[in-house]
Formats: C-alpha cells, structure tokens, sequence
C-alpha cells in the first residue's frame, strides 16, 4: 500500500500516528525501515479499499448541520424558478452567532450552507453575478458571516453549490460551467476551510433562464465535467471532503429521510453512477467489497421543507425523532446531516432551537457512561497471543479510535467477553472498527449472560465507523461479543454499553 498523503485525522495521538503510517508503509518494518523486534508481530494486512485521510477526518465529525436559506424563504417555496427579485430577500434580524450556537448547542460540529440553491440567488456578493444579497436590501455576506460565525464557535464550515442554475442565462451551454466554476473558486478561495462541498444531482428542466422560460435538457453524466470541476476543490482545498450520489469521497444515502439501512456498507462501485444518476437502493446499503471508500451522508430536515415555512412551525421534528435518527444514521455508520431552516428574521426558530436541545440532552445522558469501562476484557484469540500487547482485546475499552483488538490472520470468528464488576443495565451497544484496516466485518451477534447460560441481545451487519444495536434495557454482569462472518480478521476499536435515560 502507498503512503497516505496528508495529516493524520485529528486527536490522533504520536504512537498512534506512528501506528498509522506504519500500516501505510508496509508490513515487517518499523517507521525507520528496521525489522520488528522479536516477538512483534505486523498488523494485520489492510483490507481494501480504504478510506483517505480526509475521510477518517470526516467520519470522526458524525453530526453536522444544513441550512437552507435563500429567496425561497421569502417566498414561501422549496424551489424557486429563477426569476425572483433580489429585493425579495429581505431578512429582519439575521444573526450568525444564534444560528451557529443553535446548532452547537445542538451538537452538531459543522454547518453546510446554501450559498447559492437552484434558483440561482447568491448569498455572497459574487463577482460573476448581479443575482445576489448585493442586490438585495440585505447587502451583507451571509456566506462570510456563517463562514466567521462557525470558525469563532470551533465548528467546520461547508458549502451547497447547486449545478442547476434557473436564474443563469446560460445554463445549458459550455459557458455555464465556466461561472459555475469560477464561482466555486471563489467561494473555495475567500471563506477559510471548507470541510465539505454537496453537490446537489436534482435537475427539474424548466427554469427563468434570464428571461427565456423555457425547460432545458442537460446530460447530468457529462455536462459538468465532473471529474476536472472536482479537480478544482482537490487543488484549491485539497482536504475538502465532496459530497454527491457518486461521491467521490461521501454519497447521498439514497433518501431525504435520514436513513441509512440497516446494511449499510462504506464501500461503493462508484463509477456506476454519477450526480443526478444513481440506483438508491444500492446507495442506501452500498456495495460490498466495493471498488471505493465511499461512505454514506443521510440528510434530512427538521421540518417537512427544506425551507422556512411559518406554517410548519408545529411540525418540527420531536427530541425523540431526531434520537431515532441518531441510531438510524449515525448507528448504521453513516453521518447524520440535518437541516435548521433560518427564519424569515435570519435566526433559528425557537420550536426548532428547543427540540435539537433537547435531543442533545439525550443523547448526552446515554452516551456520557461507557458503562463497560472497568470490566475484564477476554477474547478467543488475540493477535500475536499476547506477547505483542498492540492487539489486546482491553483496546476496545480505551476510548481511543486508533487502538483496537485484532486476531490472528486465521481466526475470522472470535468472540470477546466482558466480566463486569457489577451488575450493569443497559439498552445500547456501540461498535467501531479500526478504519484505516478497511471495513472488516460483515455480521456480529451480541449476547448477555442471564440465569447460567449466553442469550443473544442483538445482531447487526456492517459495522465500519459507528455500529448502534438498539434492544430492551436488560441487565447483566457479563457481556459476549461474537464475530459471525468477516472477510479478514477482525480490528475493532470500539465495544461500548450504555443506556438511554427513561
Ligand atoms: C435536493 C434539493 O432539490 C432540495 O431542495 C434540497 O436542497 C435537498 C438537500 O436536495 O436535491
């Protein structure tokens, strides 16, 4: 395997960081090209494909937000045609601190905003554009101060860049791309890091078109050149994860209601598809092996629209909704994108404001305690039996991604016990595999020991990133992970129980 380019992914400790090269550079020797010293044993092999830098540096965010926030807000539309007046977009009290506390306090460690959706109004004053906040009452860069307003708040800034343009006099022809491009680079060049860039595949036809209403047909597989417009980001941001049906770093979920299947593998055949042109069944569960690490984002609103809307002010997703969201995105192994719709004044409406809280509370009170900490950790097999203490089974309990417990190349199908000091209830079991090894594991079963003999808890399938088994609160003193089915042997960073307050 080639050496990974790039920082390591963050918090990653000097050893660990070692490790991880290690395992880039090649088995049998250390960082300085000197053989393993007795005893040691190489890491198991990677199993490919693999994930980037720039994708385990993602896959640690998790939880990111949306906003959606354009003329359509003053609208009351999802899409607008093209042909609004900037004068429309006219927000009373827009403040940048609130909106991006509102999605802190939420938990969220990122925002994505729609600097430009498809009806073509900009919320930076482009350079390539009358059709912008330039021109509008507002006058202000909202790019720039959500961009300053997440920076000040340690949070990663994103941008939606919609291919589709109903405002654009061109849109159908070479010169098109031209500004769309030039547009991305503008927004890659004056507003610090961008974490994440969506490219949106919807395409409707009909549009404004500086004046032409008429509908047009673009080849969603070829107008945009996909391949050298993505070279841009690469060159301009080279850590940039971007975001479409076919990735090429993380795709669409197949849905816009946040869930990943209950299969749902980080791996895709990726050059089957492209933005606009994809089989969502095979985007919900990925494929397996796949030819790519392409893992999965499952965006979803917390209101119905993607937009603001007064009359959806009661119809903001419930604390426990948004938890079931959670497990089903997040603990499926895929990220959880939601979308905070800014009001008409410019802010986070309060109902919505309250329920993110709310949710945050609770899924703080279920994963603060790792309540297998202190257990005694066995397993069948450990790699290198135990003289190379890099592969131990306690590594699951460790708190630490970059630690795990793997076996030797032959045992596929380990099982490890957890001895706990004293009784524990529990509800939740979380599962991590050791990311930079590729995606291991095709089945696990989980069982509790209860009145002398194992009975199973859960199951589950791929697990990669994040794997939540979600069952009945039981209580135990003695836990069994069981490995049923995997490619390769096992590396598995993470064994966790919790449990979700009443
Ligand atoms: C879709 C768009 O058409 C919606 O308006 C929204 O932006 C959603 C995230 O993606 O394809």
């Amino acid at each position: 395997m080639a050496l990974v380019r790039g920082s390591a992914p963050a918090g990653t400790g000097l050893i660990e960081r070692r490790d991880f090269i290690a395992t880039a550079v090649g088995a049998g020797v250390t960082l300085a090209g000197l053989p393993l010293p007795r005893g040691f044993i190489d890491p198991p092999a990677p199993f490919a494909p693999l994930p980037t830098l720039r994708q385990l540096a993602w896959h640690e965010l998790e939880f990111y937000g949306f906003l959606h926030f354009t003329v359509n807000t003053f609208t009351n539309r999802e899409w607008g045609d093209g042909d609004e007046s900037p004068a429309v977009f006219n927000p009373t009290d827009f403040d940048a601190a609130q909106i991006v506390e509102a999605a802190r306090d939420g938990g969220m460690r990122g925002l994505i905003l729609t600097c430009k959706h498809h009806d073509g109004f900009c919320l930076w004053p482009s350079r390539y554009t009358e059709h912008s906040v330039q021109n509008s009452p507002f006058k202000r860069d909202a790019v720039r101060e959500i961009s300053e307003a997440c920076a000040s708040a340690g949070m990663k800034f994103g941008v939606y860049l919609s291919p589709w343009d109903r405002n654009h006099k061109a849109y159908g022809s070479p010169e098109y791309l031209v500004y769309y491009r030039n547009q991305l680079r503008e927004l890659l060049s004056a507003y610090g890091p961008i974490f994440e860039i969506f490219f949106d595949g919807a395409n409707g036809g009909d549009g404004y078109y500086g004046g032409a209403y008429e509908r047009r047909q673009i080849d969603n597989r070829t107008y945009y050149d996909w391949l050298n417009t993505w070279q841009i980001v690469r060159d301009l941001q080279p850590n940039t994860v971007l975001f479409s049906d076919a990735g090429p770093d993380i795709r669409w979920v197949g849905n816009e209601n946040g869930i990943a299947g209950e299969t749902c593998w980080a791996t895709q055949n990726r050059a089957d598809f492209s933005p606009g042109n994809a089989d969502v069944a095979r985007l919900n569960r990925g494929d397996r092996p796949g030819t790519h690490w392409v893992p999965a984002e499952c965006d979803v609103s917390i209101r119905p629209g993607w937009f603001y809307h007064a009359h959806e002010d009661k119809q903001v997703k419930t604390p426990q909704q948004l938890v079931n969201l959670h497990y089903a995105s997040i603990g499926r192994g895929a990220s959880f994108l939601l979308n905070l719709p800014p009001d008409r004044r410019g802010r986070i409406h309060e109902n919505d404001a309250r329920s993110l809280r709310e949710f945050r509370q609770i899924i703080d009170a279920t994963f603060a305690t790792n309540l297998a900490v202190g257990a005694r950790v066995s397993a069948t097999n450990s790699r290198g039996a135990g003289r190379d203490r890099r592969f131990v089974p306690g590594n699951v309990l460790d708190g630490s991604r970059i630690t795990y417990w793997a076996t030797d190349d032959d045992v596929r199908t380990p099982s490890l016990t957890l001895e706990l000091p004293r009784e524990v209830s529990f509800n939740v079991v979380r599962l991590r595999e050791y990311l930079p090894l590729g995606q291991r594991v095709e089945a696990v079963g989980v069982d509790r020991w209860q009145s002398g003999q194992w009975v199973e808890f859960g199951t589950a399938t791929s697990i990669g990133n994040c794997r939540l088994i979600r069952g009945p609160r039981i209580a135990t003193s003695r836990v069994r992970l069981r490995v049923t089915q995997a490619s390769v042997c096992p590396a598995i960073s993470d064994f966790g129980l919790f449990v979700e307050p009443t």
